[in-house]
């Protein structure tokens, strides 16, 4: 009796599970929460990943679950972001901007752009330092919080960009839009505990820790992307 009491509880949590699907998981990290020592606290990772991204990730499943939006892609929603209700830009855009931020950022030291980024990089502004310089004026001017982005445009250039709280790049109701290949998020939370309201010096420091294999693979990936004429026709 005891048994198939269990099997019943067992079988009850697997249906459960399967009707109420979480259609979206936080990503695991392929470093360690304190890999990214000094440039970013293992404390601020740790909070960042497992707990606000996660909320992301929660506040989106709870949002879409049960409606037809459950087995949408996450970019598809956000293509079409502008009829959907802020909850939904909020966490669909607060879950895909810190998935990108994860996988751009390295305990690696000296990685380098591939020479077909690089090329383009000094195509669109001169030099690697002036790109930098150029991102982190947009970071650091985006009052409030939000993001500065690096992106392909649907021309396929290269442009700097900032979006305000959660939305991104890949939103129909933002300005420039294009595939985001890096992100940097200038929330408070990213950088308090150890930069405090120093924001330029998490700006600096940052660079130490960029990814530039991942960035070259995304910017690749991004030109091929059938994605990046699918937003010359949608939103604006
Ligand atoms: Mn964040």
């Amino acid at each position: 009796m005891k048994n198939l009491k269990s099997i019943l509880f067992i079988v009850v949590i697997l249906v459960n599970n399967f009707v109420f699907s979480q259609t979206q998981t936080l990503p695991k990290l392929t470093y360690s929460y304190s890999a990214l020592e000094p440039f970013i606290d293992s404390t601020t990772m740790k909070i960042h990943h497992s707990l606000h991204h996660q909320a992301y990730v929660n506040n989106l499943n709870k949002a879409i679950v049960g409606t037809p939006l459950e087995n949408v892609p996450l970019i598809d929603i956000m293509l079409t972001i502008s009829t959907k209700p802020d909850v939904i830009r909020n966490n669909s855009g607060g879950h895909y901007n810190h998935s990108l931020f994860w996988e751009i950022l390295t305990p690696t030291k000296g990685t380098k752009p591939s020479l077909e980024l690089q090329t383009a990089i000094e195509a669109n502004f001169g030099h690697v330092d002036s790109l930098k310089k150029i991102i982190n004026k947009a970071a650091a001017s985006r009052f409030g919080s939000g993001w500065a982005w690096l992106i392909v445009t649907p021309e396929g250039k290269l442009i700097v960009s900032s979006t305000p709280n959660q939305d991104n790049p890949l939103m129909d109701n933002v300005k420039d839009r294009g595939i985001p290949i890096i992100a940097i998020d200038v929330w408070e939370h990213a950088y308090y505990l150890k930069y405090q309201n120093k924001r330029g010096d998490y700006l600096g420091a940052i660079w130490n820790i960029m990814d530039w294999n991942a960035i070259s693979i995304k910017y690749a990936e991004a030109l091929k992307n059938p994605l990046l004429k699918t937003l010359t026709t949608v939103g604006n």
